[in-house]
């Protein structure tokens, strides 16, 4: 199948782009691994590097030690927190004023599209922003000045103040059920578009890792933006390589000007 260079930016997809009246965004850790957020595959530093970020992130593993757990998802909330939007967030802002309407979906539980200026976003695997008890799913909302860089460690989760049950990060774990609102709104609008841009995924995680196939499958030009190639399922489906902060950037330019 055809698949479009580094460079220069395709003149079938900057059209595609400037005549699109329904665009999805969808992304993945690499939209924010310019701002130095790792990325699940990177290799994690210090403590975390002994572990599995898939064994981590599971109810199973917050059952076991609460503290580790805990401390990895305040060591990550540090990070982000400490971090910046990065051009390609700003870019996926930028799209929303350009095109008649644009869903953005993403399986980050960073805030950083948020903080770029996207109005609104669809998060499918939940926010460090959003902790909540274990055991009464309260929201907790008195989380303390999160860990300093070089102090990754076990940390003892709060406890709720209705029940004294262990406070959990607000995020979907592996073996847990996404949002139901979240996944039928994404899968409504991927399959009602006409242009989906796949951001910085390895789309190896499930429901979501659907989303990019269904527009696919509804008729919609999909385009992966991602210094690794992506297998392509179809003649309507693209691969932009590069890095999302330089590629997105130089999409919108050639599109919008
Ligand atoms: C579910 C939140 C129903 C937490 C995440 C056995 C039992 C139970 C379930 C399963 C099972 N076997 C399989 C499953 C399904 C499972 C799954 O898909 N597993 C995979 C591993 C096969 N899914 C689930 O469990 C889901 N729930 O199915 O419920 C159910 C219930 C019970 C029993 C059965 C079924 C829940 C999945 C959600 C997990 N939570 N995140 C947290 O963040 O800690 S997933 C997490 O990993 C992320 O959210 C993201 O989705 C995923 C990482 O993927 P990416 O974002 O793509 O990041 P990655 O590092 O992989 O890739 C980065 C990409 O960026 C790379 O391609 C790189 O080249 C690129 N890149 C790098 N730099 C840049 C760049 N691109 C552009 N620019 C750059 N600069
Ligand atoms: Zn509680």
């Amino acid at each position: 199948m055809e698949s479009f260079d580094v460079d220069p930016l395709p003149e079938r997809l900057v059209a595609r782009l400037r005549r699109a009246q329904r665009v999805v965004v969808f992304t993945g850790a690499g939209v924010s691994a310019e701002s130095g957020i790792p990325t699940f595959r990177d290799a994690l530093t210090g403590l975390w590097q002994r572990f599995d970020p898939m064994a981590l992130a599971t109810p199973e593993a917050f059952e076991a030690d609460p503290a580790l757990v805990w401390g990895w998802y305040e060591w990550r909330r540090m990070q982000v927190l400490r971090a910046q939007p990065n051009p390609a967030h700003r870019a996926i802002a930028e799209l929303a004023n350009r095109v008649p309407q644009l869903t953005l979906i993403t399986q980050n539980v960073d805030d950083l599209h948020e903080r770029a200026g996207s109005p609104a976003v669809i998060h499918l695997h939940g926010s460090l922003q959003a902790p909540r008890c274990f055991h009464c799913a309260r929201p907790f909302a008195e989380l303390a000045e999160p860990l300093e860089p070089e102090q990754g460690r076990a940390l003892a989760p709060p406890r709720c103040r209705h029940c004294g049950g262990p406070v959990r990060p607000g995020v979907v774990w592996f073996g847990e059920c996404l949002p139901e609102r979240a996944l039928s709104e994404a899968f409504a609008a991927a399959e009602q578009c006409d242009l989906l841009l796949s951001v910085g995924t390895s789309g190896l995680v499930y429901p979501a890792a659907q989303i990019p196939a269904l527009a696919l499958r509804a008729g919609a030009c999909v385009v992966h933006v991602n210094p690794q190639p992506q297998a392509l399922g179809g003649a309507a489906e693209f691969n932009l390589a590069g890095l999302a902060g330089e590629r997105l950037p130089a999409l919108l330019r050639a599109a919008f000007g």
